[in-house]
């Protein structure tokens, strides 16, 4: 892409309205503008974050076997009805009437038409277990929507459901979310720590929060230091061996990190003092396990082996997507703007053309982009006729991870300059080795 030609709207001041770093630099950068409280556009930058952060969901769905589906944003209240949950979801819920006075809502969560579906067109054991998922728009009426997209009140989230025979492949469901979620936020450039939680609305009382650690986050979290040093990297992981999945969840929770909502003073203080951490986290998912629930109320029944008739075990299994992009930036960000991991960039690498109509910069930008192209990467050149101080600041405040200079005097050695965005160094590298160095390194990611 070429900034020419490009939309994006970037502001020099800052904005009053924001409070914290993310949502500064959201706004700063031309990623989103506000519509009302807690309701954003998500402008061309913004949305392809957001499109990245996506693809990794899905691809990590994928590989441990769940399935993509679409539910309407829209739901009757009837079927919350069947749950219980329509009297007590309370003011957070937006209620709406149709034109023939039905009374329709905008979706919070979807575990009433999940049980519907399932319902609908599950009879038997043989067709489970099952997950299914979906990444759609919810709306919760929050009291306070702050922090930009951190807590909106249109929101998107991955939401899974899980439907099992019984309660030991429920846990492995559970198990299952839990590992392919660490997966995801790792690729996402991100630690992000699963803490027992309470459940709230959900039900159930086995329930996990997925937080990542950063002094703006609204959760209180306690934790032994020890839990950071954690990785999941590239390990090959058997989703299917219920042992081995039940493993890493047990490497992952069994040092101490609990939220406020559930700690506990005295296992605390059996961690070694100088390990003991008391901080704050923005709760990028959660997984629930709640058994019968919404099975029992609703009638998702299946028969089993042996002719009987059982409710279905479920559980449900979110990520906040939309604000994974105010975390991450929370997570990685300097003074001069965003600082994104190579896993969410919206483009992978800045070209500054530092004498733009220079013939012998433009033609070597030109080349260096069509070869970027060429390798499947896609590289954001600004050709606009500005000062080359401008130009940095642009690139700096969009944080793309990498950025190739070009001017007339490094090229007339042959030379341009390939800077890290997060470390800040430059190298003086052929034009090939850039693109080399640069492949090489999105091939990692
Ligand atoms: C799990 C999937 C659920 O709703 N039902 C379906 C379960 N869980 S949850 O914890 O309530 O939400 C899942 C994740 O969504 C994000 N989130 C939000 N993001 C932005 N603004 C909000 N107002 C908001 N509310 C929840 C969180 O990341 C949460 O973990």
């Amino acid at each position: 892409m070429r900034l020419s030609r490009y939309f994006l709207p970037v502001l020099k001041e800052n904005p009053s309205e924001a409070q914290i770093v993310s949502h500064r630099y959201m706004l700063r950068a031309g990623m989103i503008k506000q519509q009302s409280a807690g309701i954003y556009s998500w402008l061309p930058m913004g949305f392809k974050v957001l499109k990245r952060i996506e693809q990794i969901v899905h691809e990590e769905q994928i590989r441990v076997g769940h399935l993509p589906l679409l539910m309407p944003t829209l739901q009757t209240a009837d079927l919350w009805r069947e749950s219980g949950r329509y009297d007590d979801y309370g003011q957070e819920m937006l209620r709406i009437k149709d034109r023939q006075g039905r009374e329709m809502l905008y979706g919070p969560t979807n575990e009433e038409m999940i049980t519907d579906i399932f319902r609908a067109h599950v009879n038997s054991y043989k067709d489970l277990p099952l997950t299914l998922y979906q990444i759609q728009w919810k709306f919760r009426d929050e009291v306070r929507p702050r922090f930009g997209v951190m807590r909106g009140r249109e929101f998107l989230m991955k939401d899974g459901y899980s439907f099992d025979i019984d309660r030991d492949s429920a846990l492995h469901a559970y198990n299952r979310h839990m590992v392919s979620y660490l997966r995801s936020y790792e690729r996402m450039g991100l630690t992000a720590i699963p803490m027992r939680a309470a459940s709230g609305p959900i039900g159930g009382d086995n329930t996990h929060e997925f937080l990542v650690l950063a002094s703006t986050g609204e959760s209180e979290v306690f934790y032994d230091s020890a839990v950071t040093d954690l990785k999941l990297g590239a390990r090959e992981v058997d989703f299917d061996d219920r042992a081995a999945v039940a493993g890493i969840c047990e490497e992952f929770t069994s040092v101490y990190a609990r939220t406020d909502e559930t700690h506990d003073e005295a296992l605390f203080n059996a961690v070694p003092e100088e390990r003991r951490k008391v901080g704050r986290g923005i709760e990028v998912g959660q997984i629930f396990y709640f058994g019968t629930k919404y099975s029992e109320s609703m009638g998702a029944n299946v028969v089993t082996a042996d002719g009987s008739r059982v409710p279905v075990e479920m559980g449900s299994h979110g990520i906040g997507v939309s604000r994974l992009l105010g975390a991450i930036i929370e997570a990685s960000h300097d003074d001069k703007g965003i600082i994104w991991p190579e896993g969410v960039t919206p483009f992978h690498v800045g070209i500054v053309n530092l004498k733009q109509g220079d013939a012998a910069t433009d033609s070597a930008c030109n080349a260096l982009y069509a070869a970027l192209v060429g390798k499947g990467l896609e590289p954001l050149y600004d050709d606009r006729d500005e000062r080359a101080g401008a130009k940095f600041a642009t690139m700096d405040l969009i944080g793309l991870p990498w950025r190739v200079t070009i001017g007339p005097r490094g090229l007339a050695n042959g030379k341009v300059e390939l800077t890290s965005r997060r470390t800040g160094e430059s190298e003086e590298v052929s034009l090939e080795a850039a693109v080399d160095r640069l492949t090489q390194i999105y091939a990692g990611v």
